[in-house]
């Protein structure tokens, strides 16, 4: 019943404090300092997410937008099979769900079979969304998830009688390291069944300067969404940052396809966490590291798929070329 499904969820909230609570206390005493970007998304953090999305700057949206609106007829294909076979749409990292909505809309207007399965780390965004899908498409059937990718693969059954295809959109593999990577896709292709389906959208290796200025933007929304993480320790954990205090930089290297975001120290410093009982000290340009936002070649792409059990049957890229919505299949 509904009082399950809330407990369910706020046992969730619980454990990811915990996981703030451990990530602050390993990661502030690491040299150099890190914080895991899986955090940003609080009420603001996904707000602030949402005015990147728009930004002029952060290309990455419109691209997969582009490419989702251009091609939905195709990826229906796909995702049926040809054969007006019914599915469930999983996807991990929904976020507003504002892409999705394109294909939601397409898929539901051709009277596929599919039922909608959004999971995300936001309970926010996650609220708003099945409050936005159940208004526009009263009619489809839907299982919201509020979780992590971790716990959200795990419960992944190993069997299902419908078909599934999971989207991972948005170029939210950026975020892993390659060794992630590689365990992500090979966690799902273990869970998978032959036939099923991974849409996965991938920013691509393109001018450096391109990628450095989305995550450097004109209005300074990448810079109030890094700093955001502070807030929510303030908030969540006691702790006393002073925003003012510290800046954000970005550094793009095409060598390695890695786009890093840092909160840097304007001064000496010490913070308080009230929560953990812990005194951090900074020196005066200290960074912490807290996001990495992975650019990847088509190679990179094809042996990603390879390694773990996958054959790429689609590609899709926008005119430009900048993104790429991939499909691998089981
Ligand atoms: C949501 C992880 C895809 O890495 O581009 C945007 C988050 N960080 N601006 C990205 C983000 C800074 C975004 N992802």
């Amino acid at each position: 019943g509904l009082t399950t499904w809330n407990d369910e969820q706020e046992d969730v909230a619980t454990e990811l404090l915990a996981t703030l609570a451990e990530e602050v206390k390993t990661g502030l005493v690491k040299t150099p300092k890190r914080l895991s970007s899986r955090f940003f998304y609080d009420a603001q953090g996904s707000r602030l997410f949402q005015e990147i999305m728009r930004s002029p700057d952060y290309y990455l949206t419109r691209s997969e937008y582009e490419i989702l609106d251009t091609y939905k007829s195709e990826l229906l294909r796909h995702f049926t099979e040809n054969d007006s076979q019914a599915f469930d749409l999983v996807e991990l990292g929904a976020g507003d769900g504002l892409k999705t909505k394109i294909l939601l809309r397409y898929f539901v207007e051709q009277q596929a079979r599919f039922a909608y399965a959004p999971v995300d780390i936001s309970a926010d965004a996650l609220d708003e969304l099945v409050g936005d899908v159940n208004r526009q498409f009263p009619d489809l059937s839907l299982k919201p998830q509020h979780d992590d990718y971790f716990h959200s693969l795990q419960q992944l059954a190993s069997e299902s009688d419908t078909r599934r295809v999971i989207l991972f959109l948005g170029s939210n593999i950026g975020n892993f390291t390659p060794d992630e990577a590689v365990d992500f896709y090979q966690q799902l292709s273990d869970r998978l069944q032959p036939g099923e389906l991974v849409l996965t959208g991938f920013d691509l290796q393109k001018h450096p300067a391109v990628i450095h200025t989305a995550y450097n933007d004109r209005d300074g929304l990448t810079k109030a969404f890094n700093l955001n993480l502070l807030r929510r320790i303030n908030r969540e954990l006691g702790a006393d940052f002073d925003l003012a205090a510290f800046d954000h930089y970005e550094s793009y290297n095409p060598e390695n396809g890695e786009a890093r975001s840092y909160l840097v120290s304007q001064k000496s410093q010490t913070v308080q966490i009230g929560a953990l009982a812990m005194t951090v000290p900074f020196q005066a340009g200290e960074i912490i590291h807290t996001e990495i936002s992975r650019k990847f070649t088509r190679t990179q792409i094809e042996q990603l798929a390879e390694k773990t059990g996958f054959v790429v049957t689609g590609w899709f890229t926008d005119s430009k070329g900048y993104f790429a919505d991939v499909v691998f299949r089981k």
